[in-house]
């Protein structure tokens, strides 16, 4: 079994509603952990209202090409709208780590290429996996985020 790490992020509609559903979508039957949820600066320079960002753990024996999959397929249940590169979206779902694999495909990186710059991703990473993250790591990224609580407190 490998230990899958994810990343979501949401900034449009009912952003927990998106999670919720986002995370029951990736996980299918397989045991899971969840981050809390943070508030967070948009990054990457488009001008877009502030996301709502969570990291998922999946303990799975999937392929990586299945869990780009199941990445892709939360995505379109949320009937994400691809309009802007790094603009708003309902949900995007990227895969941060699987296990200590890498991954060099066209379609497909892992370790995801970003992740070491975005606070989003490494404050809710870190509450996962404080081994992973060092504070000076986490103090070295990007963007402002605000700790909301956990997924089911938010309505
Ligand atoms: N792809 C390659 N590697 C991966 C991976 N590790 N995980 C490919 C998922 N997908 C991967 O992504 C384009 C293609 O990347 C996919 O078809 C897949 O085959 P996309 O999701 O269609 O495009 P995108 O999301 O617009 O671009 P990109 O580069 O994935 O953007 P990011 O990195 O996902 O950034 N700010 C805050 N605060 N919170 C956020 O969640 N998210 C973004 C999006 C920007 N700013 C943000 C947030
Ligand atoms: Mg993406």
């Amino acid at each position: 079994m490998t230990l899958v790490y994810f990343s979501l992020g949401s900034n449009i509609g009912d952003r927990g509603e998106y999670l919720r559903t986002g995370v029951a979508d990736v996980v299918g039957r397989d045991p899971f952990r969840v981050s809390p949820v943070y508030e967070t600066e948009p990054w990457g320079g488009v001008e877009q209202p502030p996301f709502w960002n969570l990291v998922l753990e999946v303990t799975t024996n999937d392929e990586p090409a299945t869990l780009l999959r199941r990445a892709q397929m939360a995505e379109a249940t949320a009937q994400r709208e691809r309009l802007v590169h790094w603009g708003p979206r309902t949900l995007d779902v990227d895969i941060l780590l699987i296990g200590e694999d890498t991954v060099d495909e066209p379609d497909l990186t892992v370790p995801h290429p970003r992740l070491w710059q975005r606070r989003f991703v490494l404050a809710p990473l870190a509450d996962l996996r404080p081994d992973l993250v060092a504070d000076e790591a986490l103090a070295a990224s990007g963007g402002e985020v605000t700790l909301l609580g956990t997924l089911d407190s938010l309505h």
